[in-house]
């Protein structure tokens, strides 16, 4: 509130001087300032006794949103949400036991007005193994609901609340050990509408970071375990738009129309990082920051904290793909934060003259195509990995890793970036020095075709030790190379010795 308007209610004696030194207590100062501020819906409302017959809230699956409520009264809304223990995949050929709210990561969205009284019922599926509750950051009284929804698997509780301030609101599990019931995928997202709705537009949608904890490398392949460690050093593995690497790329990319309005609800479960989140390619129009009433307008990252959330509202007026990322960068090329909004319709040249985003920025992330790695990781599991599963795997991989500066022909750059086609230098190398050029990196003058090159190559140690053998097998029966085939065992033999002096650092 302004100090003037204060001082004008003061001197109306309407406003006790307590409040503006702060220390106002109850209910009855807040809604009089309430009924006199320039955003009378900040303030906690009741709006008395729930009308009419009792709602049983649909909840919203990721990315989506239920409907918005145009009921004009308070209501008594039912919301039924399932703890469900479950392993999915986590990125292509990975996955993870994941723990959630109705069988999603985030959980099921739940949308309400502002002075309705939700009776909710958490359920723990009988095949679970531990024990939930929650507690919704929507929630005015003790542990937001923590304390009276501890439910054992197989139970069920039961919890009433009225929700008294509007707003989008995490909500969580909160069952010892907390930190990893939520890095297990245990949030979501509660909106409490203002009474009078939120501003039509023509797209809402859900989504959610959070940070995951394996202990393989980020994708290595088959079943990862949670690692206790990495979460309390936070040091992820992963950080995810709804829980899944590609949950919301290719086909399960976010849509709209040239001209469309969109509005995010955007929330961050953690566990540990913040979020500097961020669409490449548009500015939001307005940006009600930490889920609150208040809008920041014209903004290009906005900052949402661990167990926070923040609504965005913009309109698309060219088509192409925008990406949605953590600005902390190396979590949207090398951890997963990345989701695409693809835009279609009719260029307006005047706005923006066109070329796509996607090259740019997104290598192999625009169309994903991971399946032949994936493919070749569970074909060596199982001990039938062939040289043309590596090849296919290896060639999917080149785009993502190597073909920026060697070129997806594998022609280098000249002058810049040696050709890999034809290239005598890799030709005449043995094996063990070339698995360590990946692995490794390269500096120092090398001739390769005649051409002395005397420029880095930093070395690619974000790749595990499948994809670096799927790699060479690929380059070496590649653009005229001489063939051959690079085991796993190959690269890991490889790695564990020290890297050579000559070959950087
Ligand atoms: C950031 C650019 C960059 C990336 C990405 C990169 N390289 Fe290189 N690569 C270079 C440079 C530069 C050299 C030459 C280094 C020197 O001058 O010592 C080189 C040299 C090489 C060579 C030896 C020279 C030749 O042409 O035969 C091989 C083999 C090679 N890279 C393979 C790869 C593979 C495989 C990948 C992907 C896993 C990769 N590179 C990714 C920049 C890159
Ligand atoms: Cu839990």
């Amino acid at each position: 509130m302004s100090r003037l308007l204060a001082t004008v209610l003061i001197a109306a004696g309407l406003l006790p001087g307590a409040v503006l030194a702060g220390k106002a207590t109850g209910t009855a100062p807040l809604a009089i300032v309430a009924a006199a501020s320039p955003a009378p819906l900040a303030a906690p409302v009741d709006f008395g006794p729930p009308q009419g017959e009792p709602i049983h809230a649909v909840l919203g699956i990721p990315p989506n949103v239920p409907e918005p409520i145009h009921r004009n009264y308070p209501a008594k809304v039912i919301v039924d949400l399932e703890v469900i223990e479950k392993e999915m995949p986590i990125s292509e050929g990975v996955t993870y036991t994941y723990w959630t709210f109705g069988g999603t990561v985030p959980g099921s969205f739940i949308r309400v007005r502002q002075g309705d009284t939700v009776e909710f019922h958490l359920k723990n599926a009988p095949d679970n193994k531990m024990p939930h509750n929650i507690d919704l950051h929507g929630v005015t009284g003790p542990g937001g609901g923590a304390a009276s929804s501890f439910t054992a698997p197989g139970h069920e509780s039961q919890f009433t609340f009225k929700a008294l301030n509007a707003g989008l609101y995490v909500y969580h599990c909160a069952t010892a050990p907390v930190g990893m019931h939520v890095a297990n995928g245990m949030y979501g997202l509660i909106l409490v509408e203002p009474p009078q709705g939120l501003p039509k537009v023509d797209h809402e949608y859900y989504v959610m970071q959070g940070d995951f904890y394996t202990t393989g490398k980020y994708r290595e392949k088959g079943h990862q375990p949670f690692d206790m460690d990495k979460a309390i050093e936070e040091r992820p593995t992963y950080v995810l738009f709804n829980g899944r690497e590609g949950s919301l790329t290719g086909d399960h990319a976010l849509t709209a129309k040239v001209g469309e309005s969109v509005r995010l609800f955007v929330g961050n479960g953690g566990p540990n990082l913040v979020s500097s989140f961020h669409v490449i390619g548009e500015i939001f129009d307005k940006v009600y920051y930490e889920g609150g009433t208040h809008a920041q307008e014209n903004v290009q990252t906005t900052l949402i904290p661990a167990g926070g959330a923040m609504m965005a509202e913009f309109h698309v007026d060219v088509p192409g793909s925008y990406v949605l990322v953590d600005h902390s960068i190396f979590r949207a090329f090398n951890k997963g934060a990345l989701g695409i909004l693809k835009v279609d319709g009719p260029e307006n040249k005047a706005i923006y003259s066109g070329k796509e985003v996607d090259s740019v920025y997104l290598g192999d992330r625009a169309n994903p195509n991971l399946h032949a790695v994936a493919t070749a990781a569970k074909a060596n599991a199982s001990g039938t990995l062939s040289k043309d599963d590596q090849i296919a795997a290896g060639k999917q991989l080149f785009t993502g890793t190597c073909s920026v500066c060697h070129q997806a022909n594998g022609e280098g750059l000249s002058g810049v970036f040696p050709p890999l086609a034809k290239s005598d230098y890799l030709a005449k190398q043995d094996k063990d020095h070339l698995i360590g050029i990946p692995l490794h990196g390269l500096t120092g003058k090398v001739t390769v075709n005649g051409k002395e090159y005397d420029s880095v190559m930093p070395p690619m140690s974000q790749l595990t030790d499948d994809e670096v053998a799927n790699i060479l097998t690929y380059v070496l029966n590649s653009w005229g190379n001489p063939g051959g085939q690079v085991s796993k065992e190959e690269v890991s033999k490889v790695r564990a010795t020290p890297a050579p002096a000559a070959m950087g650092h």
